[in-house]
């Protein structure tokens, strides 16, 4: 069968080993619309709801939404929305057929699909992957950005927007039209207090529409905030093969991750919810222990590695890792200088969570990229290293390896500026602006450093104002930018602390 493609026929005849679902997936009825179907959300909550679906039959399929690329039609509709999910562990291999997902959607050209789908009265739960950046927010208050060009256009647009926010008030606005029925809008991105901040957006934006819809929103949806994790990098042809030679049909909507699953969803919904919490989540009444472990461990980590990775000439997160120079810094920097940051999280040791942080970093099996996690790191270090740096500076407490990484976001950024030869490919909101200081400042660290720091959207200015966090940045993109930056990041991890800071001195 291997030219076979993945279909609901094909669930009675593929091999023994391959899970499949286990419901009637003819009776699915859609109750949750999600929005962002990349890998990360096949990998998470369509996993989740599948192993819900299987222990509690009810109606909570999931109609999936995307309104950026890549068309849905193409993968998952051409396999009746079933997909193979790869759990991959060094040597071994997990699979498992997905069935949650009952339709999907396309609404990249315009957002009537998608309002469609998410005004129905079936659907009483919103969630979403769209990136952190697509909250359209600014990273350093969380507030609406008013001049994000999307923003600009739908509040000019409303009945036609292209931004999240602005086709989440849309589809509000036409749920208290017609049928008022109560929703919860889910977010699973990395971002800090994803609930409030989605809150912010959709609140701000509507409000703008008028106070009738801004009120109904208070009083009939719900904003929780909740800490994902898995680790799931972005497909490659190489595992859309793996499923082909290993199990003998094609999968062009193949996603792999790692063993490890979590997710704490705070208990703030509006109307009915899907009870994750049977299937291995948990509902809690505050979020923010573990969202600061998981993004500044975990997500820290991984943030460290991709810059350090990329500027040791390392491609993947495992590769990275298995270097004893970079794996010691990571280290010595979660466990020294995030950890103590902190707050307490019922049930888990810090310093284990740590240790099992990184040997997750370690599977050889997980191919993530350090140049994907090194995209839009304008819009992910607030929350996995400026924060716990402003926790620690506020106790007077050193920086010297959280600094390390944020000038390794400068050193990435700046490299691939023309003047610094264009290194690599850099996908991030902020990088013309980086590379354009880049270019006319050259090779002056003083200045770049007091150039970018000055981007207050990212840098909060009193973060920026902090002498010790600007000469510690200073000396660290100095020793990033020079021949031999992993020369520098060994003088951190092995020599005398505060010798590498230059005195603080302002450029001209
Ligand atoms: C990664 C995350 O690309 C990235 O920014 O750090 O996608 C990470 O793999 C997940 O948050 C893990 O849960």
């Amino acid at each position: 069968m291997s030219d076979e493609t993945l279909s609901p026929a094909l669930l009675d005849r593929l091999p023994s080993e391959v899970r499949k679902p286990a419901y009637d997936r003819a009776a699915l009825k859609p109750g949750i619309a999600h929005i962002g179907v990349g890998a990360f959300h096949r990998c998470h909550q369509a996993e989740y709801t599948d192993d819900l679906l299987a222990k509690d039959f009810g109606h909570w399929g999931l109609v999936g939404i995307n309104i950026r690329p890549p068309l849905l039609t193409d993968t998952l509709g051409r396999q009746s929305s079933l997909y193979t999910r790869l759990i991959r562990q060094n040597d071994e291999v997990e699979a498992r057929v997905i069935g949650s997902i009952a339709r999907v959607v396309d609404s990249q050209d315009s957002a009537e699909p998608a309002l469609e789908a998410l005004a129905s009265p079936d659907i009483e739960m919103v969630t979403m992957t769209v990136t952190e950046k697509g909250y359209c927010h600014i990273p350093s208050s969380g507030a609406l950005d008013l001049d994000h060009p999307d923003i600009v256009h739908d509040l000019t647009n409303p009945e036609a927007p292209r931004s999240v926010p602005g086709i989440l008030a849309r589809a509000l606005e036409r749920r208290m039209a017609s049928h008022g029925r109560p929703v919860t809008l889910l977010s699973c991105d990395n971002i800090p207090t994803n609930g409030i901040i989605l809150g912010n957006v959709v609140r701000t934006f509507a409000e703008r529409r008028g106070r009738r819809l801004a009120d109904w929103i208070e009083a009939n949806v719900g904003f929780p905030s909740a800490m994902v994790d898995r680790i799931a990098p972005a497909t490659t042809e190489a595992d859309i093969d793996t499923v082909e030679q290993r199990f003998g049909y094609r999968d062009a909507a193949v996603v792999v991750g790692e063993r490890f699953r979590q997710w704490v969803i705070e208990n703030r919904f509006a109307g009915r919810v899907p009870r994750w919490d049977r299937v291995g989540a948990t509902f809690v009444d505050d979020v923010t222990p573990f969202e600061h472990l998981k993004m500044r461990v975990l997500n820290g980590a991984q943030t460290t590695l991709s810059y350090l990775g990329v500027l040791g000439g390392f491609e993947h997160t495992f590769e990275t890792i298995a270097d004893p120079l970079l794996a010691r810094f990571v280290r010595r920097m979660l466990t020294e200088e995030t950890l103590p940051t902190l707050m307490p999280v019922p049930g888990i040791a810090p310093a284990a969570y740590i240790e099992q942080s990184l040997s997750r970093l370690a599977n050889t099996a997980i191919r993530h990229r350090n140049h994907q996690i090194a995209t839009d790191g304008s819009q992910k270090i607030v929350q996995r290293l400026l924060n716990p740096i402003r926790d620690r500076l506020a106790r007077g407490e050193s920086i010297e390896l959280l600094s390390v990484p944020v000038a390794g976001w400068m050193a990435y950024l700046i490299k691939a500026s023309a003047r610094f030869g264009r290194a690599w490919q850099v996908s991030d909101p902020f990088a013309e602006k980086v590379a354009a200081i880049a270019d006319r400042i050259g090779s002056n660290s003083n200045a770049l450093v007091d150039s970018i720091l000055a981007i207050d959207a990212i840098f909060d200015p009193r973060l920026a104002a902090n002498a010790t966090f600007r000469a510690h940045v200073v000396a660290d993109l100095d020793g990033l930018l020079s021949n031999d930056p992993m020369g520098f990041v060994r003088q951190v991890c092995t020599g005398p602390t505060d010798a590498r800071l230059k005195p603080p001195a302002r450029s001209a």
